[in-house]
C-alpha cells in the first residue's frame, strides 16, 4: 500500500474515533450528575481560608501543587543560560504599521540546548513601552494563511489599538503528538521528566515556553510587562490557564473555549470527559491524570480552583454556543465559582449573578469577564474585540491604582 494510502487510513481512523467520542458524549443537561466540588476555601488540614495571607501562604500553594501532581505535571524552571537572537525568515505582513521581530530563544541546560521561535509585532507609531498580548498557538501554519491567521490572531487590530503582540508555536517547544511529544525540550533539556508520573508533558512544556517569552519581554524596555495578557484557544487555552497559574507576571489571562482540562468543570462530564481526553491525547497531561478517567469525582481539585489561582490578576473566559464539546455552561460555572476569590479574598466587587441560560451579552467587569458567542469552536475577531475591551479596563486599573501583581 502506498504511503499516502496509509496516511489517509490513519487519518480516517483517528478522525473516526474522535467523532465517535463526540457522538457518545453526554449533551443532555438532565444527565449531568449531582456534583460536590472540593472547597477552594478550606485547606487540606481543614482550616477555613478567609484572609489574603492564609490564601497566599497556605491554600494557594496547596492547590497549585495538587494541579501539578494530579493534572498537568511539573514545569521545571531551572536552566543554565537563555539567549535571544533575531532572525529574518518571513515577510512582514503589516509593513505599513508594524515592526516584525522573529526571535530565537535558546535555552541551555546540562550542556544541551533548545531553540524556540517567538514571533513579535510592535506598533510602528509610538515609542512604547507597549503592553503585550501573547498568543499560545497550536494551529499549523500553512501557505494559505502564512504566519498570521487574522481573526485567530488579530495582529492588525491589536497594533491599531497600540499594543504589541507575540505568538509562539507549540511545535517549536514540544510536538503535539503522542509519539513525538518528547522531541523538543523534554529530550534536550529535561529528560528526567519523562520517567515521572507527575512529569512535564505537552501542556507543561508549552506553559514553560510562555514563561520564556515573558523572560524575553522583561529584558527589553520596549514592552510594558506590567500590562501583559496571555491568550490561548482550546488546547492552547488549557495551557494559558496553567501557565497563568504558575507565572504571576501575566496581568490578564484568557481562556477561549478551552473546555475539558481547561475552563470546564470536570465533574460535569458534559461533552469531552477526562477519560476521552486522556485517551485521545495521552501526551497532554501528567500520566497521573489518567487515574481519574471516569473517576472525576475523586479528583482532589476541579477547574474552579485553577481559575482562583489567577487572582488577584484578571481572568476572562469565552465560550461558543456551537461548541458543546467544550461544555460552555461548565465553563461559565467555573467562572462563577472561581471568581469568588476576588470578592472573598481580595475585596473586589466581582460577581456573576446571572444563570448561564440568562446570558445575552458579554459580562465585562474589572478582574473577571465572560462572553459566549454564536457559532463554532474557533478563536475569532469577535472574541478578540471583547478581550481587548476587558484588557483596557484592567490596564487602566494598573495605571490609576498602581495595582501590582507580583
Ligand atoms: C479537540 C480536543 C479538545 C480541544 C480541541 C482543540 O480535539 O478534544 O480538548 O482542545 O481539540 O484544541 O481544538
Amino acid at each position: 500500500m502506498a504511503f499516502k494510502t496509509y496516511l489517509i487510513l490513519f487519518f480516517l481512523l483517528v478522525n473516526n474515533s474522535f467523532s465517535m467520542a463526540q457522538h457518545n458524549a453526554n449533551y443532555d443537561e438532565s444527565k449531568v450528575p449531582d456534583i460536590t466540588l472540593p472547597d477552594t476555601f478550606v485547606s487540606l488540614r481543614g482550616k477555613l481560608i478567609s484572609t489574603q495571607q492564609d490564601w497566599e501562604e497556605i491554600r494557594r500553594p496547596e492547590i497549585l501543587d495538587l494541579f501539578r501532581e494530579h493534572v498537568y505535571g511539573n514545569i521545571p524552571s531551572d536552566f543554565d543560560q537563555i539567549l535571544y537572537s533575531e532572525v529574518q525568515e518571513s515577510q512582514n505582513p503589516y509593513p505599513e504599521k508594524a515592526i516584525q521581530k522573529e526571535v530565537n530563544i535558546t535555552v541551555s541546560r546540562n550542556g544541551k540546548s533548545h531553540t524556540m521561535r517567538l514571533n513579535v509585532f510592535l506598533p510602528k507609531s509610538g515609542k512604547g513601552p507597549f503592553p503585550i498580548f501573547l498568543l499560545v498557538n497550536h494551529r499549523a501554519e500553512n501557505e494559505e494563511v502564512g504566519l498570521v491567521e487574522e481573526g485567530y490572531w488579530s495582529v492588525s487590530e491589536l497594533i491599531d489599538r497600540g499594543y504589541a503582540t507575540a505568538s509562539f508555536h507549540g511545535e517549536t517547544v514540544a510536538p503535539d503528538d503522542a509519539e513525538r511529544f518528547s522531541e523538543g525540550i523534554l529530550n534536550t533539556l529535561y529528560p528526567e521528566e519523562l520517567g515521572k508520573a507527575d512529569g512535564m508533558r505537552t501542556f507543561g512544556a508549552w506553559a514553560w515556553a510562555a514563561m520564556r517569552a515573558m523572560d524575553y519581554f522583561e529584558q527589553d524596555q520596549l514592552y510594558d510587562t506590567r500590562k501583559s495578557a496571555l491568550v490561548g484557544h482550546s488546547r492552547s487555552g488549557k495551557t494559558a490557564l496553567w501557565a497563568g497559574a504558575n507565572d504571576p507576571r501575566w496581568s490578564v489571562v484568557y481562556s477561549n473555549e478551552s473546555g475539558c482540562g481547561g475552563a470546564a468543570i470536570s465533574r460535569r462530564k458534559y461533552g469531552e470527559t477526562v477519560a476521552v481526553i486522556n485517551t485521545s491525547f495521552p501526551h497532554w497531561f501528567a500520566d497521573n491524570f489518567a487515574a481519574y478517567n471516569g473517576q472525576e469525582e475523586t479528583l482532589p481539585v476541579d477547574q474552579h480552583m485553577l481559575a482562583a489561582l489567577i487572582a488577584p490578576r484578571a481572568l476572562y473566559f469565552a465560550s461558543a454556543r456551537g461548541d458543546q464539546w467544550s461544555d460552555p455552561k461548565g465553563e461559565y460555572i467555573t467562572m462563577q465559582l472561581g471568581s469568588r476569590i476576588y470578592s472573598e479574598i481580595y475585596n473586589q466587587e466581582v460577581n456573576f449573578p446571572l444563570a448561564f441560560e440568562e446570558i445575552d451579552s458579554p459580562i465585562i467587569q474589572p478582574f473577571a469577564g465572560y462572553h459566549i458567542r454564536e457559532g463554532k469552536h474557533n478563536l475569532t475577531w469577535e472574541d478578540w474585540e471583547h478581550f481587548i475591551d476587558f484588557a483596557e479596563i484592567q490596564f487602566k486599573l494598573i495605571d490609576t491604582n498602581g495595582i501590582k501583581f507580583n
